[in-house]
């Protein structure tokens, strides 16, 4: 049976050299500090979705989002396949604030929280803080230890 591929948005807000992370409180990556995202409804674009789960988990509007990357995720025991559309925004309008969903916190960009991250966070950041764009995509194993990847850093033209 083929791969069952979720499309899902993440987005990336940084502000003076820090960047807003929320701890997940419930759901799939509990306990972990995530950027803002989730499932589009039907109808919407992918920056549509972007733009209404920021919205919902963090109360922030953004006046313009920049794409920054596509990563698939898949695990070697699992049907499933994500296919992350990855933003970030530096324009946003709002405080952050806590949601059902999340709890933000901003962190200085020299001070990241990866052990309290999804893995593939620590290879792929230092990609995104430096202003590149790229594809990635990694493979986890049961226990979300990741056992492949790789990251292509995309023209600046494109
Ligand atoms: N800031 N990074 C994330 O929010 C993140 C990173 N990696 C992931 C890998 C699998 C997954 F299902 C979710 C994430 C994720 N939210």
């Amino acid at each position: 049976m083929a791969l069952k591929k979720t499309v899902l948005t993440l987005v990336l807000i940084t502000k003076n050299n820090k960047i807003l992370l929320g701890l997940k409180k419930r759901g799939f990556g509990m306990g972990k500090f995530n950027g803002f995202g989730g499932k589009l409804e039907a109808g919407e674009t992918i920056e549509e979705a972007a733009r209404r789960e920021l919205f919902e988990e963090s109360s922030l509007e953004v006046k313009s989002l920049e794409k920054i990357a596509v990563i698939d995720f898949s695990w070697q025991n699992k049907e499933q396949d994500l296919e992350v559309h990855v933003f970030h925004c530096d324009n946003f309008v709002g405080e952050p604030e806590e949601s059902e969903e999340m709890k933000p916190e901003w962190f200085d960009i020299d001070n990241i929280p990866y052990k309290k991250m999804w893995d593939d966070d620590q290879y792929w950041f230092p990609v995104f803080l430096e202003g590149k764009k790229f594809k990635a995509d990694f493979l986890f194993n049961k226990s979300d230890k990741i056992i492949e990847h790789k990251i292509n850093v995309l023209p600046k033209n494109n």
